[in-house]
């Protein structure tokens, strides 16, 4: 049988592909068929349910739904027949007989009333619908309207809410023209259990879900009423979720999912809700520097009224002060009493040349950003062992997986987007496994929930690989094909037996087991991670162990499988394939290695560069601390909130002579600023940013900035001539082009390219190829094509509970927060949902403390103490205390231990001893 279709559409000769409906086939020629209840662009299926779209099919009694009927060869329809057009006009009429007024619609521009007016249809012949039936309005979400008295029952937000978010929170309740939407626990959207993604908003077509920022008081909006619509990139995270930043007025009204090969069109509540960050009072708009007779450095300086601290200054003598002082601190003391953190936060072509800055003027590699404290023990052991420190395959090969492990990771909330994917897979039958020593949401999807001892992970996962390696589970033709060192890992191994490990893990032998088989008999398996593997002095052993058990089983290199570390900053993969890492140059190329300075010396024009590696950022605080660096820049940091103990970071931060301050807001960090110099924000500049599936995705200025703030890139180009370089980019795409000189990730990837498809993944071997999201097929970037097996030992955590700190603190973060609270404290809706500092405590624990769930409890380690409302939450064990680390009046890393992993040089933010009490009575023993 062919897998063409020919028939007959209005009168014409028409083909159509198996499986395509009379409605698409149309849509194609550009016909236009009403349609309600599917929405194509956003791969919503259709469900045949409003008739909107009804056709007529020759020798059929009834009118068909085009949007689910598939045509057949020979068939005769027709779209525009007296008996079609006077049929659909029938079905708006009556649909419209329910929806307010036309004047008074929730929504001014709803896809209804344009698919109405398409049909000249304007108003109603129907009665409308009885007072007493019309649904109440629900404002009680902050970013949400909900005005069901337009609803027209579709349900695509019970599908966008069920099928495409998996968060089950909408249903349908009543029946036929009583049916509607309803908010699980309760009627209202803001006493439910929503996550406030917003996918149902973008997909009613009616206006009944709105975002609130464009409704008015009388919950009349208008989605059409914005001046320009910019396509870009989410600022957030490291999925890279594409977005539609609709804006009036030089202001941000809402923002839209569309279709990047990352999100398929979807969001989560910071990308949909979170953007008005960058409209806060507190934004910086002028230079600032220090007053000759400000109070001592380091104080709480009111962003609102920084005058005791700063004086306002011209770009001018901003940028001569900030400059000056780095190169005479250059003068007196040598390059390398310089140092500078550079930002995730910012595009490539700002970190590439962040790092140029500091490497070409100060001639040494002491320039580093948050990897370090993040992946940055994961890519030690990607690049040790697979030779290249990126993802293997994309986030969304999870299609093709049939199992998946997640571990020390909490998608839901640091990755939403990633999670429905994840969600789906196992709503189609994929097996989830997840590891965590505290439940997650998305545990409830899981076939699998281990919930074991926090900085146990080698302890487990080695005793999965010893059943696959005792039960010879294992790959062998894979094995022999792709790695080396098998035989070593194989001796090293029969050690680690599930009982003798589950002791240490907390995980029953028959468990490991079992996972073990599955892992080993699963046709495609990939592996996701987060922090709870990378942020323990034992991060690289952990992800060594990943690495391995992904290797003995073959699950790397097809269609499903892969080891992907999902990237935490929205361009952390960017930043750091562009050099900002003290061992490496652009593309991870060895500072070490002759060759690689040889090449940069050809691109930048004679620098020497040193070959010595730099100083990681805890290394670089701590120089700071004891006076051999005496000057920096930081870059869209806040090292005095995210570094581990702070208290000795921030005591650091003031003893520099000069310290450079480039960020959006007057952060903690800045408080020890002498010059601090106003950004751009993200959706106020231009240029290129890498997601973790290895994307390289354009974003693009949606808005203007605020006062005098400057783009990253221009204010970096201003201090490198005015420290001495002979500096010439008057745009970006003149440093991108300078980037590919030396990276061959960017090969085939220019910037004209970028601009027409928005994205391309790396590596892509041609400008028709849209990039590969699955790699190493056919063996490694390392010697001889071959992975390798690296055993990993037990290592206890740095600071084991004692009697005195005889609980676990480990810390993380919340759905509607970003790391250290800068951004999103500032946005209304974000703030709104999480305003209190907060930690999380099992009830048990709290009842013991004699503390109420919602009162203080006290937090106590070595390095120092807070105090902070407690949570209760059975998630987490009865030994464990969850703390966030957004919030600067309980600020999280007062507390952490700066341990480091000596290969990843990552501090141990997963793990500290700690004493938990009620502040009012004494402290609390452990179970
Ligand atoms: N909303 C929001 N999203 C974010 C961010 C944010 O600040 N806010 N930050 C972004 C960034 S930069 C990053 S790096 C990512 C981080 O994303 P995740 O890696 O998901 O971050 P965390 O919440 O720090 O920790 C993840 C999990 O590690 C678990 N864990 C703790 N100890 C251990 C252990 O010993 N072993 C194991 N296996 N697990 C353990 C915790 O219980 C937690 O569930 O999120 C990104 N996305
Ligand atoms: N206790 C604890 N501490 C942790 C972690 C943990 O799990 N627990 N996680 C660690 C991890 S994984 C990470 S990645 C780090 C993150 O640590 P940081 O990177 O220090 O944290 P952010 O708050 O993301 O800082 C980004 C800064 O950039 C600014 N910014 C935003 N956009 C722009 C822009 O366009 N231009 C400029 N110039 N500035 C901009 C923001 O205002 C903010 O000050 O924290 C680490 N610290
Ligand atoms: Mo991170």
């Amino acid at each position: 049988m062919s897998d063409i279709i020919r028939f007959t559409l209005d009168g014409e000769q028409v083909e159509a592909e198996k499986g395509m409906t009379i409605w698409e086939v149309a849509n194609g020629r550009g016909l236009k068929i009403p349609h309600l209840c599917h929405k194509p662009q956003d791969g919503y299926r259709p469900d045949g349910n409003c008739r909107a779209c009804m056709v007529e099919v020759e020798g059929e009694r009834n009118l068909v739904a085009s949007c689910i009927r598939e045509p057949q060869d020979g068939m005769v329809v027709s779209s525009a027949s007296a008996r079609a057009t006077t049929a659909r006009k029938m079905v708006m009429e009556m649909l419209l007989a329910d929806q307010p007024e036309r004047n008074a619609a929730h929504d001014q521009s709803s896809h209804l009333w344009d698919m109405a007016a398409e049909q000249g249809v304007t108003e109603s012949r129907f009665p409308t619908l009885e007072a007493e039936r019309i649904p109440l309005l629900d404002d009680s979400h902050v970013a949400m309207s909900v005005n069901l008295d337009a609803c027209i029952q579709c349900g695509l937000c019970v599908r966008a809410c069920r099928e495409v978010q998996v968060n089950d929170v909408i249903g349908m309740a009543g029946r036929g023209h009583d049916a509607y939407p309803v908010f699980d626990f309760d009627d209202e959207m803001g006493e439910s259990s929503c996550v406030a993604c917003g996918e149902c908003v973008q997909a009613c077509p009616t206006g009944a879900l709105m975002p609130s920022s464009v409704m008015d008081a009388n919950q009349i909006g208008d989605s059409k009423d914005f001046d320009t619509e910019t396509k870009s990139v989410c600022p957030f995270c490291g999925v890279g979720c594409q977005v539609s930043i609709k804006s009036k007025d030089g202001k941000v009204k809402y923002v839209e999912g569309i279709n990047g090969p990352a999100n398929e069109g979807r969001l989560c509540v910071k990308g949909r809700f979170g953007m008005d960050y960058i409209h806060h009072p507190h934004r910086l708009t002028k230079p600032l520097i220090r007053r000759d007779d400000a109070p001592e450095k380091g104080l709480n300086v009111d962003p609102a009224n920084p005058w005791t601290h700063f004086r306002e200054a011209t770009w001018e003598e901003a940028l001569d002060k900030a400059a000056h002082g780095l190169a005479d601190l250059r003068s007196y003391y040598g390059g390398a009493s310089v140092a500078g953190f550079g930002s995730a936060k910012c595009t490539n072509e700002e970190a590439y040349l962040f790092q140029k800055f500091i490497r070409q003027g100060f001639k040494h590699n002491n320039v580093d950003h948050c990897t370090r404290l993040c992946h940055a023990s994961s890519v030690a052991a990607l690049m040790e062992n697979v030779g290249s420190g990126a993802v293997t395959a994309t986030f969304n090969e999870i299609e093709n997986a049939d199992l998946a492990i997640v571990i020390g990771s909490n998608p839901t909330e640091n990755h939403p987007v990633a999670a429905t994917f994840f969600k789906q897979f196992t709503k189609r039958g994929g097996e989830l496994i997840i590891m965590d020593p505290r439940g997650t949401a998305m545990a409830r999807h899981a076939r699998h929930m281990l919930q074991f001892r926090p900085g146990t992970d080698v302890a487990l996962l080695n005793a999965i690989m010893n059943v696959i390696v005792e039960e010879k589970l294992y790959d062998r033709q894979y094995i022999e094909g792709f790695t080396e060192g098998f035989f070593e890992f194989r001796d090293h191994i029969r050690a680690f037996t599930p009982e003798r490990m589950s002791e240490l893990c907390g995980i029953g032998a028959d468990t490991i087991r079992t996972v073990a088989r599955s892992f080993a008999s699963a046709q495609r398996a990939m592996i996701f991670w987060g922090m709870g593997v990378s942020q323990h002095i034992h991060g690289t052993d952990n992800a060594r162990c990943l690495i391995s058990l992904a290797l003995l089983c073959g699950h790397v290199g097809r269609p499903g499988t892969g080891l992907h570390p999902l990237r935490g900053q929205n361009n952390v993969q960017g930043a750091s394939d562009a050099g900002m890492i003290p061992q490496f140059m652009p593309d991870y190329q060895s500072v070490t290695d002759p060759e690689v300075r040889s090449l940069f010396k050809h691109i930048w024009e004679g620098t020497e560069l040193l070959e010595e590696p730099g100083l990681t950022v805890v290394e670089i605080i701590d120089r700071v601390y004891r006076g051999d660096i005496k000057g920096m820049y930081i870059l869209g940091e806040n090292p005095a909130m995210s570094d581990p103990d702070v208290e000795h970071a921030r005591k650091a931060l003031a003893k520099l002579n000069h310290l450079v301050v480039q960020d959006i807001f007057l952060t903690e960090t800045a408080n020890y600023a002498d010059v601090i110099l106003p950004a751009a924000a993200m959706p106020e500049k231009n240029g290129t940013v890498t997601n973790t599936n290895r994307q390289v995705q354009m974003m693009r200025k949606a808005v203007d900035s605020p006062g005098d703030a400057r783009e990253d890139w221009e204010i970096i180009v201003d201090l490198a001539r005015r420290i001495g370089l002979d500096w010439d980019y008057d745009h970006p795409s003149q440093v991108f082009a300078e980037m590919k000189m030396s990276m061959r990730s960017l090969h085939h990837i220019t910037w004209k390219r970028l601009e027409q498809d928005n994205a391309v993944t790396y590596p892509t071997f041609g400008p028709d190829d849209p990039g590969q999201s699955v790699v190493f097929a056919d063996g490694f970037p390392r010697r001889a094509g071959r992975a390798k097996f690296t055993p990993a030992r037990v290592t206890p955590p740095a600071e084991v509970p004692d009697e005195s700190f005889p609980m676990i603190l480990t810390t993380g973060r919340q759905l509607e927060h970003w790391h250290t609270g800068s951004m999103t404290r500032r946005a209304t809706v974000l703030d709104a949902v999480e305003p209190e500092a907060n930690c999380s405590l099992h009830p048990s624990t709290l009842r013991k403390l004699g503390v109420e769930p919602g009162g203080m409890v006290r937090l106590t380690t070595r390095r120092g103490s807070v105090d902070v409302m407690a949570r209760s939450d059975r998630m987490v064990a009865p030994d464990m205390v969850f703390l966030p680390f957004a919030y600067v009046e309980a600020a999280a890393n007062i507390l952490t231990n700066p341990a480091l992993d000596p290969y990843g040089k990552i501090p141990e933010f997963k793990y500290s001893a700690v004493r938990v009490e009620n502040p009012l009575t004494e402290p609390v023993a452990a179970e």
